[in-house]
C-alpha cells in the first residue's frame, strides 16, 4: 500500500483530535522530568505505558500484564493442621502474643510471599539539539485514550501522540514536524532485568528479550519478547548494535509489541517471539491513521456510556496541575468529573476481557521490587478495584478479576484441605499471578480467612447486576465452594456460644488490649463476611432451584453467627469484645464492610447500626491513606450525607504532602497512599457514583447524598443492581428534574427519589408498599439483631424521600418528570 501524502495524514489526525471532548483533558505546560508520577498513563489491558513526554530524551516506561517474577508455585503450609486446635486455643484463653507467634511458626507460610509484577523496560528516544523549547504542552485526552506532546524548537513544531491500541494489541507513537525533513533522532531500549538482551535486527527493527527474577525461592521464568519497529515517511533510517537512527524524517511512526511465554498460571509453554512478532505484523499493516481510528472507537465503546456534568468554573482553564493545587480551596467541579472519568480510563486501561486483573498499581510499574510487590492484596485493595466495573457501565471489564476468583477457587481448594482440613475453598489476604492462597507477611496481616469470601461477592454482584441466571449457575461452585469452607471452619465461641472464625483478624488492626496482636475470632468484618457468603449461596441455590438441603445447612448456621454489636462509645464493635479505641484513627475501618460494599447496614431497615457506623466513622477521622479516604467517600454516600464525602473527596484532591499524615493525589491523577497505588482512583469513582446514585436496601435510591457542591447537573449510563439502566438523570437545585430508566431484565423498579415525581406518557408509577416482588436485593434477608451492650442508639433523622414502584419490560424505557 502507498504511503498516505503527509498533508492526508494531518488532515485525518486533526479529523480524530475533533472527537475530543471539552474537560476530558490532563493537561499541563511542563515535561515530566524525571518524576516517573507525572507522566501519563496508557494501556490496553495487556500494555501498559507511562509517557514522560520530555522533550530531548523522551521516555516510554513500559509493562505487560504477565511480566510477573517467579513462575507456577503454592505457598500452603500444612503444619497449619496441626497447629490449628492449639491457636484457637490460645485465642479463646486470651493469649493473643502467643496465639500470634504460633501462628508465624506453624500456619504462616515457609515459602513464597508472593511474587512481583515487574517492568519490561523503557524506551527512549534521544533528539539532538531539542535541548531548548518554546511553546510546550502536553495532555492525555481520556476521551479518546491518546496522549499527546508538542513543542517548538529550531522554528519546527514537533508533535507526539502516543496510544495502546486496544485492538491492536501494540503501543503507537507518531511522531511529526512541521517542517518536512526535521525529525533527527535515536531509538534505544534499556531494562533492568538481570537476564535481558537487547539488539537491533534490522535498520528498522529492535528487539528486547528478557527473563523476570527468581524471587523468594521460587524460580523466574517468564519470558518477555518487546519488538519496537520505526516505520518513516521521508528521512532515512540505520541501525547500530543496539539502536536505531532516524534522520531527516518528516513524519514517523513506532510501533511497540511485547508479548510472553505466559499462558495461564499452570502454563507458561506460550512462544513470546511469535506472538510479538504475530501482533507487531498485523498492526504494521495498517496506517497510523487507521490504527488510531480502531483504537479510538474501540475505547469509546466503553467509556462513552457514561457521562456526568456536574457543573463548571473558571478552574476548568488551567492546566491539571495548578487545578489540583487548588481544588480543595476553589470550585472547581468538573475537575471531580474528569477524576471521576480518570477512574473509569484506568479501568479500561488497566483490565481487559482475557487479561489480567488490575494489581495494586494497576497495569503500571518502574520498580524490579514495587511497594506490596504491585501484587493484589485482597483484603481491600483488589476488591476496591473493581468498585466502579458494574455501577459505571464498564461490565465487561469486570471478567479478569471474575477470572482471577474462578482460578483462585481452584487453587483454594487445596488450601483449605492441605492447612484446614476443610473442604471448599479459601484464601487468605494476598494473591498474585500464580494464584497463591497462603498466609503471607507475618500473622499479624496474614492470618485471616475471608479473601475467599470477600471475593466470591465480586461473581455474585456481576449477576446482582445482569440478572444473568446462566451466568450465576456458571458461577454456582465459586459460592458453594466458599460458603462450604465456611461450614467446616467455623467454630462454637466458648463463652458467646457463637459460630465464628478463628483465628481471626480485623484487617491489620489489632486492639490495645491485645498488647499488639491482631489474633481474634469472630471479628466483625469476618461474621460480616461469611453472613454475606452464606446469604449469596442461599439466594442462588433458590434461584437456580437447588441444592435445598445445603441451603438448609447454611440458614441455620447463618442464624447461630455472631451478629454486630454497638459498643460502648456508640460505635459499631470492631472486635466481638467491646475494646475499640475511639481515639483509633486506623486506615483500615473494616467492620463498615457491613455498610459498603455490603448493604447489611441501613437506614431504614437497622437504623440503630446506622447511627453506630456514622460514630466509627466520625471516630476514625477523615484524611489518611488515598485508598482509605476512598473507602469513607463510599461510606459518607451510604451515611446519605454528600456533604461529608464531599470533603473526603477534598482530601483526596489534594497533592501529596499537604494532608498531614495522609494520601492525596499526584500530578498525573494517581492516587497516593503513598506510594501510588490505584485503588484510591477507583474507590474514588466508585464514591462519586454512591452519592449519586445507590441500589441497595430494595430500592434504586437517586441522588441519595448530593452535596451543596452540585446543585444542578446530569449523568448518563449508570447501572444499578436489578439491571437497570439510567439513560438520564437531571437536576436542578438538589431536585430530580427528569430520570429515564431502561429496564434490563424486566421486574419492579422500587425507586427512592428525593422529590416528588410525575410518570412520563404511558408510564404506570405507583406509591410503594409493600415488598418488592422482583427484587434482586437482599432485603429479605435481614442480619441477626443487633445487641447493644452498652448503649442504645437513637436513630438519625433522615431526609423525607418518594418511594415508588414501576412495573418494567424487560428492554424498555420509562421517563419521569418532577411534579
Ligand atoms: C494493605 C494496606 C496497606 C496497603 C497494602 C497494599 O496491606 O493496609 O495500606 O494498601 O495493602
Amino acid at each position: 500500500m502507498k504511503p498516505l501524502p503527509f498533508i492526508c495524514m494531518v488532515w485525518l489526525s486533526t479529523l480524530a483530535f475533533s472527537q475530543s471532548r471539552p474537560g476530558l483533558k490532563l493537561w499541563y505546560r511542563q515535561p515530566s522530568g524525571e518524576t516517573w508520577e507525572n507522566a501519563l498513563p496508557i494501556g490496553n489491558g495487556r500494555l501498559g505505558a507511562m509517557v514522560y513526554g520530555n522533550v530531548a530524551t523522551e521516555t516510554l516506561q513500559l509493562n505487560e500484564h504477565t511480566v510477573w517474577s517467579g513462575s507456577p508455585n503454592r505457598n500452603d503450609n500444612p503444619d497449619a493442621r496441626t497447629a490449628l486446635p492449639d491457636v484457637r486455643k490460645l485465642i479463646f484463653e486470651g493469649h493473643y502474643k502467643e496465639a500470634e507467634k504460633l501462628a508465624n511458626q506453624m500456619i504462616l507460610t515457609k515459602k513464597s510471599h508472593g511474587q512481583m509484577f515487574q517492568p519490561v523496560g523503557n524506551l527512549r528516544l534521544r533528539f539532538p539539539g531539542h535541548e531548548t523549547y518554546t511553546d510546550y504542552y502536553r495532555e492525555l485526552d481520556i476521551s479518546r485514550a491518546v496522549s499527546k506532546t508538542s513543542y517548538k524548537t529550531g522554528g519546527v513544531t514537533y508533535t507526539r501522540e502516543t496510544f495502546a491500541s486496544l485492538p491492536d494489541r501494540v503501543i503507537v507513537m507518531q511522531l511529526t514536524a512541521s517542517k518536512p525533513g526535521s525529525l533527527t533522532f535515536n531509538v534505544a531500549y534499556s531494562s533492568q532485568h538481570r537476564n535481558h538482551t537487547i539488539r537491533s535486527t534490522s535498520s528498522r527493527e529492535l528487539t528486547l528479550d528478557g527473563i523476570t527474577s527468581d524471587h523468594e525461592g521460587v524460580k523466574g521464568m517468564v519470558r518477555f519478547k518487546g519488538i519496537t519497529r520505526i516505520k518513516l515517511n521521508g528521512g532515512s533510517l540505520s541501525a547500530t548494535d543496539s539502536s536505531l537512527v532516524v534522520k531527516g524524517a518528516t513524519s514517523v511512526t513506532i510501533l511497540v509489541s511485547i508479548a510472553t511465554n505466559f499462558n495461564s498460571y499452570q502454563d507458561l509453554s506460550g512462544d513470546e517471539n511469535k506472538r510479538a512478532a504475530d501482533y507487531l505484523e498485523q498492526a504494521s499493516a495498517k496506517s497510523f491513521a487507521s490504527l488510531l481510528k480502531a483504537h479510538i472507537a474501540a475505547y469509546q465503546h466503553y467509556f462513552d456510556r457514561v457521562k456526568l456534568d456536574l457543573g463548571t468554573s473558571a478552574a476548568a482553564r488551567l492546566p491539571t496541575d495548578e487545578r489540583l493545587n487548588s481544588f480543595r480551596n476553589t470550585h472547581d467541579p468538573e475537575l471531580v468529573a474528569l477524576y471521576y472519568q480518570y477512574g473509569r480510563y484506568l479501568l479500561i486501561c488497566s483490565s481487559q476481557p482475557g487479561g489480567q486483573p488490575a494489581n495494586l498499581q494497576g497495569i503500571w510499574n518502574h520498580r524490579m521490587n514495587p511497594p506490596w510487590d504491585s501484587k493484589y492484596t485482597i483484603n481491600i485493595n483488589t476488591e476496591m478495584n473493581y468498585w466502579p466495573a458494574e455501577k459505571t457501565n464498564l461490565s465487561e471489564l469486570h471478567e479478569p478479576l471474575l477470572k482471577l476468583v474462578k482460578e483462585l477457587s481452584q487453587t483454594g481448594q487445596e488450601t483449605a484441605r492441605v492447612m484446614y482440613g476443610a473442604r471448599g475453598w479459601m484464601a487468605h489476604h494476598n494473591t498474585d499471578i500464580w494464584r497463591i492462597n497462603g498466609p503471607v507477611d507475618g500473622a499479624f496481616w496474614g492470618i485471616w480467612n475471608a479473601g475467599g469470601g470477600w471475593l466470591s461477592q465480586h461473581p455474585w454482584e456481576h449477576y446482582l447486576y445482569t440478572g444473568d441466571t446462566s451466568y450465576l449457575a456458571s458461577v454456582y461452585p465459586i459460592l458453594k465452594g466458599a460458603a462450604t469452607f465456611y461450614v467446616d471452619f467455623l467454630v462454637e465461641h466458648p463463652s458467646y456460644h457463637w459460630l465464628v472464625v478463628a483465628p481471626a483478624n480485623s484487617p491489620e488492626n489489632a486492639p490495645k488490649a491485645h498488647e499488639g496482636s491482631s489474633l481474634d475470632a469472630g471479628t466483625t468484618m469476618d461474621n460480616q463476611i461469611v453472613f454475606d457468603v452464606f446469604s449469596s449461596t442461599i439466594r442462588a441455590a433458590e434461584i437456580l432451584k437447588k441444592d435445598a438441603s445445603f441451603a438448609d445447612t447454611l440458614k441455620r448456621m447463618r442464624s447461630r453467627l455472631a451478629p454486630m454489636h454497638i459498643g460502648k462509645h456508640n460505635q459499631l464493635q470492631e472486635w466481638l469484645d467491646d475494646i475499640d479505641d475511639p481515639a483509633d484513627h486506623h486506615r483500615h475501618v473494616s467492620h463498615l464492610y457491613g455498610l459498603y460494599p455490603s448493604n447489611q447496614i441501613s437506614p431504614y431497615r437497622t437504623p440503630e447500626l446506622f447511627a453506630a457506623a456514622r460514630n466509627t466513622l466520625l471516630q476514625r477521622g477523615d484524611v489518611s491513606t488515598g485508598w482509605s479516604m476512598g473507602w469513607k467517600i463510599n461510606w459518607w454516600a451510604k451515611m446519605l450525607d454528600g456533604n461529608h464525602a464531599y470533603r473526603l473527596i477534598q482530601n483526596q484532591l489534594t497533592p501529596l504532602g499537604v494532608n498531614p499524615d495522609g494520601g492525596g493525589t499526584y500530578t498525573n491523577l494517581f492516587d497516593a497512599h503513598p506510594p501510588f497505588q490505584i485503588d484510591g482512583n477507583f474507590g474514588c469513582t466508585s464514591g462519586i457514583t454512591e452519592m449519586l446514585l445507590q441500589s441497595s436496601d430494595g430500592s434504586v435510591h437517586v441522588l441519595p447524598a448530593l452535596p451543596d457542591a452540585w446543585p444542578s447537573g446530569s449523568v448518563s449510563g449508570l447501572r444499578t443492581r436489578g439491571g437497570f439502566e439510567i439513560v438520564q438523570l437531571q437536576w436542578n437545585n438538589a431536585r430530580v428534574t427528569k430520570l429515564v430508566v431502561k429496564s434490563g431484565v424486566g421486574g419492579n423498579l422500587r425507586l427512592r427519589m428525593p422529590n416528588e415525581m410525575k410518570p412520563g406518557k404511558g408510564v404506570q408509577l405507583v406509591a410503594a408498599t409493600g415488598k418488592n416482588p422482583n427484587s434482586f436485593f437482599l432485603t429479605e434477608d435481614t442480619p441477626a439483631p443487633v445487641v447493644s451492650t452498652q448503649a442504645t442508639l437513637t436513630p438519625l433523622e433522615l431526609k423525607e424521600t418518594w418511594l415508588y414502584d414501576l412495573p418494567t419490560r424487560k428492554g424498555e424505557t420509562y421517563t419521569l418528570i418532577a411534579k
